[in-house]
């Protein structure tokens, strides 16, 4: 794995201020929440300071993107293009920053939605990006922040679980993917419990 750095200056050229703060933010959240899971600190830090590093592509060109590589487009990302920065961010995290794990491409690509089962390093890196310090929209966020730190999986349905309830608010287009992935989380916690 190359030093962090050197990811960090490359990364800069390719976004805004803004949402380079952000990332700093996801990434040191990634880390924290790595040493609380006993997961690999360094990779959380990569996953999470790559994440978002197709955020500031256009519209056109992460589709096209898509066109050119193969990477299959829903009828939901096709109107809402914002949400293929995940997909896209994956692809250019191998491509373009040459990441072969492919844990953190994996993490990389389902940021946004979640998925089914994700494995640590998915949630620890969903989980990051919705608690960071920069960020404060975000309803009952000092709940989930302390929540992160005690169950992951409860942490992910709630956020979720929130999201969904904003998206219906706002009446935004709802990728399946994300309510997928919170009937899993939700059915998964009634089993265990
Ligand atoms: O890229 P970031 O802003 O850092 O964070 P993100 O990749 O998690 O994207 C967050 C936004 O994505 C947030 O406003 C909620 C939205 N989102 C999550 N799931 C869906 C969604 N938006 C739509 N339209 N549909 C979804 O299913
Ligand atoms: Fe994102
Ligand atoms: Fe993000």
């Amino acid at each position: 794995m190359k030093s962090l750095e050197k990811y960090e200056k490359k990364l800069q050229r390719d976004m805004d201020k803004d949402r380079y703060q952000h990332t700093l933010g996801v990434m040191y959240t990634s880390a924290s929440l790595a040493m609380a899971y006993h997961y690999d600190v360094k990779q959380a830090m990569l996953a999470g300071l790559l994440h978002d590093c197709a955020k500031c592509v256009p519209h056109e060109k992460k589709l096209e993107l898509c066109r050119k590589n193969h990477i299959e487009t829903t009828p939901i990302e096709r109107e809402n293009p914002f949400l293929l920065h995940a997909k896209v961010g994956a692809l250019l995290a191998r491509k373009k920053y040459d990441v072969k794990d492919q844990e953190i491409l994996h993490a990389i690509a389902v940021h946004t939605t979640g998925c089914p089962d994700m494995n640590t390093l998915d949630m620890i890196l969903f989980v990051a990006d919705y608690i960071e310090p920069g960020r404060d929209k975000a309803q009952n966020l000092s709940e989930i922040r302390e929540m992160a730190f005690q169950n992951l999986e409860l942490t992910v349905e709630k956020i979720l679980s929130d999201t969904l309830h904003y998206l219906n608010e706002k009446s935004g287009g709802i990728d399946p993917m994300t309510e997928i992935t919170y009937e899993y989380y939700k059915n998964r916690r009634k089993l265990v419990v």
